[in-house]
């Protein structure tokens, strides 16, 4: 699916901005008939939880409103006219004037729909947007829906970070010509002679011939074909390398100027991903993960994408000597992808598949007992949703060069009955949608190398462990003992690379102590110190990602304070102690990672 972009052909038009807002109770039977009651008013993009000091926003479960005008310019009069949502979190119904034209579940995907008819160009029309937040086993993530004793829904959910809601993303009204180019897809692959092929493929809606050139950063031409589909050659590639980006540009035409054609320019990273046995190849050299499982979260916006957060939030990877990052839990917005392809960061890029586990909630297990895939919990309904959440980040991020891996759950029961019954088809979809990348998922404690069942459908074993936190907490060396029994139990047994996909602990800036207890910065020194020791003992580890990269919100707990706080950076993004420790270890690990490749 591709993301709106300007071009000789095609404009775009912002709908970002102050929409107004009202919550369900407020409006009438038809909200979008009519302007909103409310005179409130919500920032686009944005989460709408924290922006008002109002309870029930902040704790809303169910519909919300959005509604503005656009006015569409008398230009677009023969054009094709699309309006297009980055996300709706977590399920989005579409009224234009009074038509129902969309409706969309997955708060992290993006969908549009062909507005032409309804659009009249020159004049006003009102847009409205119900958006829904609540989560049951029918949708992912999954959650269940209750009810309080004054009969007001509760939402109840598995995952570890604050249900922020709204519209999350971009709203973009466009034009394109009428007939278009509707989908791009590039598959690169290096030759051992060390020329490059890019496979591409372009879907169209109406007439017209295709031709694609390829150009370089300096927007010379290095291939050009005509057709479809077809493979593209390129001589001396230069090649997208972690910490060193390089990025083509595939410009795709449709038919001629002179007959409204369109054109659309994709940019194209030329490198390749593998799997070897315990190692991790990028452009066939072994590659070490370094940097955190992220989330999309800060101060007032929650969830909403922000342009300045996403500069600086690179500027601290950077600084940190971080050459990668985990989208936990859910696919991130594309201008997250879009910076991470035109800066070399690597991309394990996941679904929103979290809290596949009865017996678990925010990180804790207890509770509950009862099976987490059976017909009324994890069920056929959810793993429906599991797959099109699959089908939709596939056809978004596809042609991202910084995604080198597809995570497509984390923490799911895997030592549960059922389990391989509900990953088998959803790993073979993924392989089917994508053939050219490796699969993985992140793995929670409690399914162990002896006991897990769904392992050996992947290529790789992402693992979650908190030894010293959840448990052991406090007690370093029986950490480290259980620690690397794990490690070297999981190499033994299976032929795969390890990344330990999240490790970490709470850590309240600003509280110091001479003997380093929970909870103290000088604790998140000596536990990650611990980590890294065992890491570099075990030749199968080829990644460490730390969870967290910053604090972040959660649903209150008694073992959260203001949200989850095992972030190495404060969620203002100020750097607790253990930063400059991480900060030397990763910047040599850049540093001879860097001498290695010149040398190669
Ligand atoms: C893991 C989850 C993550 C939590 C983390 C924690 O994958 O989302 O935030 O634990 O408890 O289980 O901090």
């Amino acid at each position: 699916m591709l993301k709106p972009r300007a071009s000789s052909a095609r404009e775009t038009q912002s709908l970002n901005g102050l929409w107004s807002f009202a919550l369900d109770r407020e409006v009438g039977e038809t909200p979008w008939a009519t302007r909103l009651p409310s005179p409130r008013q919500a920032p686009v993009p944005s989460s709408y939880n924290d922006v008002f000091v109002d309870a029930e926003i902040r704790d809303h479960v169910g519909v919300v409103w959005y509604q503005r005008t656009v006015v569409t310019p008398r230009s677009w009069k023969d054009r094709r006219i699309v309006l297009r949502f980055d996300a709706v979190t977590h399920a989005g119904t579409v009224y234009v004037g009074d038509q129902r034209v969309a409706h969309h579940e997955g708060g992290y995907t993006p969908f549009e729909v062909d507005v032409t008819e309804l659009m009249i160009p020159g004049q006003a029309i009102l847009v409205t947007v119900a958006v829904d937040n609540r989560l049951s086993t029918a949708t992912i993530p999954p959650g269940e829906v209750g009810a309080d004793a004054d009969g007001r829904p509760t939402q109840l959910y598995r995952h570890d970070f604050f249900n922020y809601s709204g519209l999350h993303r971009s709203v973009h009204l466009y034009a394109t010509p009428r007939s278009h180019v509707r989908d791009i897809t590039v598959v690169p692959a290096v030759d051992s002679d060390g020329t490059a092929t890019v496979a591409y493929d372009v879907d169209i809606e109406g007439a017209g011939d295709v031709e694609v050139v390829l150009l370089d950063e300096n927007g010379r031409e290095v291939a050009s074909a005509r057709g479809g589909s077809g493979v593209l050659s390129v001589a001396d590639p230069v090649l997208w390398q972690p910490g060193a980006a390089y990025l083509y540009d595939l410009v795709v035409r449709l038919g001629s100027v002179e007959a409204d054609g369109d054109e659309y320019t994709l940019p194209v990273g030329i490198r390749t991903v593998e799997v070897r046995g315990q190692e991790f190849l990028i452009n066939g050299e072994p590659f070490y993960f370094t940097g955190f499982g992220k989330h999309e979260d800060a101060p007032f916006r929650g969830k909403g994408h922000d342009d300045v957060l996403l500069v600086h939030d690179f500027a601290l990877l950077d600084w940190i000597g971080a050459n990668s990052f985990r989208t936990a839990h859910y696919p991130y917005a594309e201008e997250v992808l879009d910076y991470a392809d035109r800066h070399g960061i690597v991309v394990i890029d996941e679904t929103a598949a979290v809290g596949l586990n009865i017996n678990m909630i925010a990180g804790l297990t207890g509770g509950v007992s009862a099976p987490t895939f059976s017909p009324e919990t994890m069920n056929d309904t959810t793993r429906q949703a599991h797959a099109e959440g699959i089908r939709e980040l596939i056809a978004r991020d596809k042609n991202h060069p910084s995604v080198v891996l597809w995570c497509i759950a984390n923490e799911p029961a895997s030592s549960e009955e059922g389990s391989r019954e509900y990953f088998a088809p959803l790993v073979e979809l993924t392989r089917q949608l994508d053939p050219s990348r490796p699969v993985t998922f992140a793995n929670q404690g409690a399914a162990r190398f002896d006991n897990d069942q769904i392992v050996d459908l992947f290529d790789l074993i992402c693992l979650n462990r908190y030894f010293g936190w959840y448990e052991q907490n406090g007690d370093l060396a029986a950490a480290e003992r259980a620690l690397e029994a794990e490690l070297t139990g999981w190499a033994a047994t299976h032929d795969m690379p390890i990344i330990m996909a999240e490790y970490g602990v709470d850590t309240y800036a600003g509280l110091h102590q001479a003997l380093a207890t929970p909870w103290s910065e000088e604790y998140q020194i000596d536990f990650l110190a611990m980590y890294h020791r065992v890491f570099d003992r075990i030749p199968a580890v080829v990644g460490e990602q730390i969870w967290n990269f910053a604090d972040f919100q959660t649903k209150s707990a008694v073992f959260r304070v203001d949200g989850n706080k095992k972030g190495v950076f404060t969620r203002d993004r100020r750097p607790k102690s253990v930063a400059r420790e991480l900060r030397a270890r990763w910047t040599a690990i850049r540093t001879a990672a860097r001498s290695q490749g010149e040398t190669a």
